[in-house]
C-alpha cells in the first residue's frame, strides 16, 4: 500500500494479543470475551447498590450482591465464547463442564475483595486459563495465560500469555488500551503487604518476618484486596505480599486455584517469585477446589528472606 493508514497511538488489547503476545486466535478471543465481561462488571460496580445477597459461597462466606452478579456476567461470557470446556469459580462448589471439545478451561475469582466495595476501595477479578478440559490434578505452571482486572479509580487489565506482563487502561469509549508493557519486578523490596496479619499471634515465624520489615523500615502498602496489593508490586516494580497461616486459616486465607495460581504465573513472568514458604506455587498440584495455600510473593530476594524467617 502506498500510504498505509497510521495505526492508533496506543495498541488495543486485541492488537497487543495479536502482535506482541502472538496468542493463538482462540486464546485471543477468549481473553477478549473475559475483557468484555470485565466492562460489564465495572459498570455493575458503579451502578449496583452494595449489600449482601443473602446467600453463601462454597466457603460459607456471605456473598455480596456484586459477587453473585459478577459471577453470572463472567459465566455468560465464557459460555458465549464457545472456547471453554470447564470452568471453576470461587463462588461454586463444583466445576462446570460446558463443552468437552473446547480448547480451554478457566478458573476465576469473580470479585476479589468484594467486602470492600461499600467503602469504595479497589476490588478486582482474577482469571487463570489452562489448555484442555481438566483443572484438578494439574499445576498452576500449566496455565497458558492469566489476567486480572482492577476496578479502582481507573479500570486496569493486566495479562500475561507467555510473553511478559502487560497493562491496559479502560478508556471512555470502552476499549482497553495499552498503558505499559513488559512489567518487571526487581529483586529487592521497599514495600510490604502482610495479609492475614491476625496470624502473627500463633505463627512466630510470621511475627519475626513482620518485625524484620518494621526494623528495616519497609513501607506498608496493604489495602485488603490482593488484586490491588499485588498490582501495586507489579506497578512499582518491587514489593512483597504475604498471606500465611495461623489458627483461623492454617494454610492462609487464599485459594490455590483462583488466587495464588494466576498471580504466581503473572509475577514469575514479570521476574518475581511466588512460594508457599517451601515450594514454588507454580509446582503445587491443585487437588481440590477449596484448597488454600500460604503465599509469599514478589521481589525475589525479599521472598527468599521471608521464607527463611518464616521457617524459623
Ligand atoms: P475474598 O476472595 O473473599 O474477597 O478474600 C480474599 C481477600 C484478598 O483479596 C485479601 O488479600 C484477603 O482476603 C484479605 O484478608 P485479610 O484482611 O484477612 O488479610
Ligand atoms: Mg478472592
Amino acid at each position: 500500500m502506498k500510504n498505509p493508514p497510521t495505526p492508533p497511538q496506543r495498541a488495543s488489547l486485541n492488537e497487543h494479543l495479536y502482535s506482541q503476545a502472538k496468542a493463538s486466535d482462540e486464546l485471543r478471543h477468549l481473553i477478549l470475551h473475559i475483557a468484555q465481561a470485565a466492562k460489564y462488571i465495572q459498570y455493575a460496580i458503579r451502578t449496583t447498590e452494595a449489600g449482601l445477597a443473602g446467600s453463601k459461597n462454597q466457603f460459607g462466606e456471605e456473598q455480596e450482591k456484586l459477587d453473585v452478579l459478577s459471577d453470572v456476567i463472567i459465566q455468560q461470557h465464557l459460555m458465549e465464547s464457545r472456547l471453554v470446556a470447564t470452568f471453576i469459580t470461587e463462588e461454586r462448589k463444583e466445576s462446570v463442564e460446558l463443552s468437552a471439545s473446547a480448547p480451554f478451561s478457566v478458573v476465576f475469582d469473580p470479585l476479589d475483595g468484594s467486602s470492600l466495595v461499600d467503602a469504595n476501595f479497589s476490588i478486582g477479578s482474577i482469571f487463570g486459563i489452562y489448555p484442555g478440559s481438566a483443572i484438578l490434578g494439574r499445576k498452576p505452571k500449566e496455565q497458558v495465560a492469566a489476567l486480572y482486572v482492577l476496578y479502582g479509580p481507573r479500570t486496569i487489565l493486566v495479562y500475561g500469555a507467555g510473553n511478559g506482563v502487560h497493562m491496559f487502561l479502560l478508556n471512555d469509549v470502552g476499549e482497553f488500551v495499552l498503558l505499559r508493557e513488559y512489567l518487571g519486578i526487581g529483586d529487592s523490596a521497599k514495600n510490604y503487604s502482610p495479609g492475614n496479619l491476625r496470624a502473627v499471634n500463633e505463627n512466630p515465624g510470621y511475627k519475626k518476618a513482620v518485625a524484620d520489615w518494621l526494623d528495616r523500615e519497609l513501607t506498608l502498602r496493604y489495602s485488603g484486596c490482593m488484586v490491588a496489593d499485588i498490582h501495586h508490586i507489579l506497578c512499582k516494580g518491587q514489593g512483597i505480599f504475604t498471606n500465611v497461616g495461623g489458627s483461623k486459616y492454617p494454610e492462609g486465607k487464599l485459594r490455590l486455584i483462583f488466587e495464588c495460581g494466576p498471580f504466581a504465573y503473572l509475577v514469575e513472568q514479570a521476574g518475581g517469585v511466588a512460594s508457599d514458604g517451601k515450594s514454588a506455587i507454580l509446582d503445587k498440584t491443585m487437588d481440590t477446589i477449596d484448597q488454600r495455600s500460604p503465599l509469599v510473593i514478589g521481589s525475589s530476594e525479599e521472598v527468599e528472606n521471608a521464607c527463611a524467617v518464616l521457617a524459623g
